[in-house]
């Protein structure tokens, strides 16, 4: 099934945060879309729950230096 969800993601600072987080996220298997928004403290994720999910996503944020809040 495909999910839609909306993280609010602190510690993005600039267009270049935005980019690390989408350059990680948006190679995994089943992420459809990914949005971020440094302003806005706010990622926002498409992905097909059979492929992947939340918890793994929410990793690979963390690993990247941002907290999901
Ligand atoms: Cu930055």
């Amino acid at each position: 099934m495909i999910q839609n969800r909306i993280l609010n993601v602190s510690g993005m600072k600039c267009g270049g945060c935005e980019a690390n987080v989408i350059g990680k996220l948006s190679p995994i298997k089943g992420v459809i879309s990914v949005t971020a928004e440094f302003k806005a403290d706010k990622v926002t994720l498409e992905f097909d729950d059979k492929l992947t999910d939340l918890d793994s996503l929410t990793k690979v944020i963390t690993i990247a230096g941002f907290t999901v809040i």
